[in-house]
């Protein structure tokens, strides 16, 4: 049987802070309208896609990020983009900032949804790994104030059955750490979505000197990591950028979609909306799968007093 999803990835141009939640979601239905009419089963949103990127930020009262936060998912700003997804039997895949009640308080994640081709929720996700700082920079090197807003995700890196195949989501600053990829990759992953807001350039200190990071590296960066991703653990990526002069900031594009080979099979060549396609067989990850990468031959963590764990399966030592 065919296991192959038409995959798009819906990069997005900056939001702006005055932009709403309707305009936004009528430039979330122009792309998922684009997408269908290249046939996509699955649209791939980027991180935080319903608002500006705020955290780059700092309030002085933290509580004013509920603002760019949803308290319910979905909720009638949203809803039209559930209707029309649902409607034309596309699924997609959304990050957003969750505002919840949990454990008699408040909290916010940065978060993202899986939705299948009838408008349900299947599966969600909440970022581990919270970058930035909590508080102002005395440097001046910051540009990402996630850890004054967010927690740590609490739900693990789950994977999901869904499109015929094994499907799981990190978030931007996640996939710099191949402990996310391969936790997904035990289960069994087959094609992983990876939303981002990545400046196109860093400030580091040297010394006590502000520095530019070589402007090279941040292209770099996102391509090495996500596909030594999908090579070692024999699943698809789809990297989906928010892109381009954004109050103030100036975000990474390349969005792109990535073979199990690591080859990139669809690239973005701009830092606007723009929506790539690729068919994904969630097949094409076995062969490794059976050889190179085959985990439960290979990976012989019990030699170092670690436990392994097999695709799925957790095998004490
Ligand atoms: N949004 C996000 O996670 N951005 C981070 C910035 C890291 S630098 C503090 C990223 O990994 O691109």
């Amino acid at each position: 049987m065919s296991r192959v999803v038409r995959v798009a990835a819906a990069q997005m141009g900056p939001i702006a802070r005055a932009e709403g939640r309707a305009e936004v979601v009528d430039r979330l239905i122009a792309q998922l309208h684009k997408a269908h009419s290249f046939g996509a089963d699955l649209v791939i949103y980027p991180e935080m896609a319903l608002t500006t990127f705020f955290p780059r930020w700092v309030f002085d009262d933290p509580n004013e990020a509920d603002a760019f936060c949803e308290a319910a998912m979905p909720n009638p700003a949203i809803q039209p983009l559930f209707d029309e997804a649902a409607r034309l039997q596309v699924g997609f895949s959304l990050g957003y900032a969750e505002l919840t009640q949990e454990e008699g308080r408040k909290r916010r994640f940065n978060a993202s949804i899986l939705v299948d081709g009838t408008g349900a929720i299947v599966g969600k996700y909440r970022k581990v790994h919270i970058p930035g700082l909590a508080h102002a920079d005395p440097d001046g090197c910051a540009s990402n104030f996630e850890k004054r807003y967010f927690e740590n995700g609490n739900l693990g890196f789950p994977v999901f059955r869904a499109f015929g195949g094994v499907l799981g989501m990190c978030i931007c600053n996640d996939r710099r750490w191949p402990e996310a990829w391969r936790v997904m990759g035990l289960q069994g992953a087959e094609l992983v979505m990876c939303g981002y807001n990545t400046g196109a350039t860093r400030m580091v200190m040297e010394g006590n000197r502000r520095v530019m990071e070589p402007a090279h590296l941040a292209t770099e960066h996102n391509l090495l990591v996500m596909r030594a991703a999908a090579y070692q653990n024999c699943c698809w990526v789809v990297g989906v950028a928010k892109a381009g002069a954004e109050e103030g900031s100036n975000f990474l594009g390349d969005t792109c979609i990535i073979a199990p080979t690591g080859d990139v099979v669809a690239k973005a060549v701009g830092l606007g909306d723009e929506v790539i396609v690729a068919d994904c067989d969630l097949s094409a990850g076995d062969y490794n799968r059976r050889s190179i990468f085959n985990f439960e031959a290979h990976r012989q963590l019990q030699h170092y007093g670690l436990i392994t764990a097999q695709r799925g399966v957790k095998v004490p030592v």
